[in-house]
């Protein structure tokens, strides 16, 4: 079934799961940084994860890891240029991974549908307004501080209540920007200023996120909490930690999985779906 964007903000009423494909167009992404930096093999990998089944493909050029450097908008842009229009010609929705308004600008006019902004739109006061002149779609994700530090220390008394809260206040500030509230999708921030207590809470808690009536999308791939619940210490083998963490997320309603092995997650999504549809 071809996926739209209307599909995807839409699913938290039908229930429907979408594999979201991630393409780090970065040099020093935590998993995969420098593999699909040069523009033939981002394209090659797109067109992998569109093949595998992915229903999105999500372009980023700057890692947000714990204790990562900013990369200026003309250095994001540089690295997409080339590949954009490949990628959003595959025929499936792209999403650009970026605070910065001006890179969201560039990929909006290369195709794209949707604005991943790690930071809701706090990092640039221009990028909820674009958003809305632009009717994009915007994923708002909860992150605590900054990726320079925000594994410092990070502290909640109710990791989920808060989480909540401010992707409550986030859709307001959205709302008030003149993006309508059909066009959001909400994102607990797996990973971003949050401890392996807290993600485990948050995973295991996106049901209350999910009664925010928007979908709800995790992005838990390859992540550090599930090398310290294993032990495993390469991110490239923490592929059966990640479908387990989306599965579980699915039980309480997220509907989008950001993953950067997209087969796999296909594959468990249509098996635990159907089980639990028995
Ligand atoms: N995680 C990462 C990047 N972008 N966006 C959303 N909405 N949710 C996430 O959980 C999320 C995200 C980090 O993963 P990755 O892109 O693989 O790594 P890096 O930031 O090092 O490029």
């Amino acid at each position: 079934m071809a996926t739209n964007v209307a599909d995807i903000l839409n699913s938290h009423r039908t229930r429907r799961a979408f594999v979201c494909g991630v393409l780090n167009v970065t040099p020093d992404s935590f998993s995969d940084g420098g593999t699909f930096l040069p523009p033939e093999a981002a394209v090659r990998q797109a067109r992998q994860l569109a093949d595998e089944g992915a229903d999105l493909i999500d372009v980023g050029a700057e890692s947000t890891r714990p204790g990562s450097d900013r990369v200026s908008a003309g250095e994001q842009i540089d690295r997409v240029r080339e590949i954009l229009p490949a990628v959003t010609a595959l025929g499936i929705p792209v999403s650009i991974d970026t605070t910065l308004a001006e890179v969201a600008a560039f990929a909006l006019d290369a195709g794209t549908a949707i604005i991943n902004d790690v930071s809701a739109g706090r990092d640039d006061a221009d990028l909820l307004p674009l958003a809305a002149k632009r009717g994009a779609a915007v994923v708002l994700m909860h992150m605590l501080g900054a990726p320079k530090t925000m594994q410092a220390d990070p502290q909640y008394e109710d990791v989920v209540a808060e989480v909540g809260e401010f992707l409550a206040e986030r859709m307001a500030a959205a709302e008030a920007a003149g993006v309508a509230r059909e066009r959001v999708i909400l994102d607990p921030g797996i990973g971003f200023g949050k401890r392996l207590e807290h993600n485990l809470a948050l995973l295991a808690g996106v049901e209350q996120l999910a009664a925010l009536g928007r979908p709800v999308l995790v992005g838990p791939s390859r992540k550090r909490f599930i090398g310290e619940l294993t032990g495993e210490t390469d991110p490239q083998r923490r592929g059966a930690g990640t479908i387990a963490a989306c599965l579980t997320a699915r039980r309480g309603g997220a509907t989008i999985f950001r993953v950067h092995e997209v087969g796999a997650a296909v594959q468990a999504l249509r098996v635990a779906d159907a089980i639990n549809r028995a």
